[in-house]
């Protein structure tokens, strides 16, 4: 998979991408990941990308066309299309079924926009789809794409070394897990419960599966009515 990021703040994501798993995915040559500074494609001796709104108000408005130009420049440095996705709090909620779903995809450019706001044009005219990745304002779009990139680049196959737990978690993703315990067997007063040092690995499974159904009770009852996604997705 090959993954574009537009960015007025490249600086931003080499300790996210050089600290985690996505950096043996790169390594490993599973995962091709550009970050791209924006203000290489501004016109202007300033570098500049944003202008004032027009009809007026406060602030300024990301330009339309140092985005158009650099997605144009990009996909002509490689064959195939890419999938076009804004960073916007405007978008639609991302859930682990879209990140599913983005994983399969060759080649994603994601647009990463500012608390200033974006053309409008960008929305229309150049994005495939417009996610947000909760209801809470950031001051960017940058958190938001490494929370993307770092959410889709697990679930390429291959970079995690145990596929397993990920066709585990397709198939119990409507619960929380069970409580994990190592040693000791006792600390500070908190014992391991005794069922997990019994050895029935029956009856271990049974507890586990009480313990995750008990604990999204608790914690997540809308897991239990929605499902795996909000029914608002
Ligand atoms: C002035 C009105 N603001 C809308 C609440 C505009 C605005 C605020 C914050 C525009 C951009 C931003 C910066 N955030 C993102 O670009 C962003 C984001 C977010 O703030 N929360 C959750 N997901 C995302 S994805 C991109």
């Amino acid at each position: 998979m090959r993954l574009d990021v537009l960015t007025i703040f490249p600086e931003m994501f080499p300790g996210v991408i050089g600290a985690s798993i996505i950096k043996r995915a790169v390594e490993k040559g599973l995962v091709s990941l550009h970050v791209h500074d924006l203000r290489d494609w501004s016109k202007d001796k300033h570098r500049k990308v944003d202008d004032k709104p027009y009809g007026g108000g406060p602030g300024m408005v990301m330009r339309p066309d140092p985005f158009f130009d650099a997605v144009d420049d990009i996909k002509r440095r490689s064959q195939g299309r890419p999938r076009v996705i804004l960073l916007s709090p405007q978008g639609r909620r991302l859930t682990q079924p879209d990140v599913r779903r983005l994983s399969r995809e060759p080649w994603l450019i994601l647009l990463c926009g500012h608390y200033e706001g974006i053309d409008e044009r960008v929305r229309v005219g150049l994005a495939d789809e417009e996610l947000s990745i909760g209801d809470y304002v950031l001051t960017c779009g940058e958190l938001p794409a490494m929370v993307l990139v770092d959410s889709v680049v697990r679930l390429v196959p291959g970079v995690l070394g145990d596929q397993a737990s990920v066709v585990e978690e397709s198939f119990s993703d409507h619960l929380l897990e069970y409580p994990q315990y190592t040693r000791p067997p006792e600390y500070r007063g908190m014992r391991v419960p005794d069922i997990l040092l019994c050895g029935d690995h029956s009856k271990i499974s049974q507890w586990r599966r009480h313990q995750a159904e008990r604990l999204t009770a608790e914690k997540r009852p809308d897991l239990i009515e929605n499902g795996p996604t909000n029914s608002s997705d």
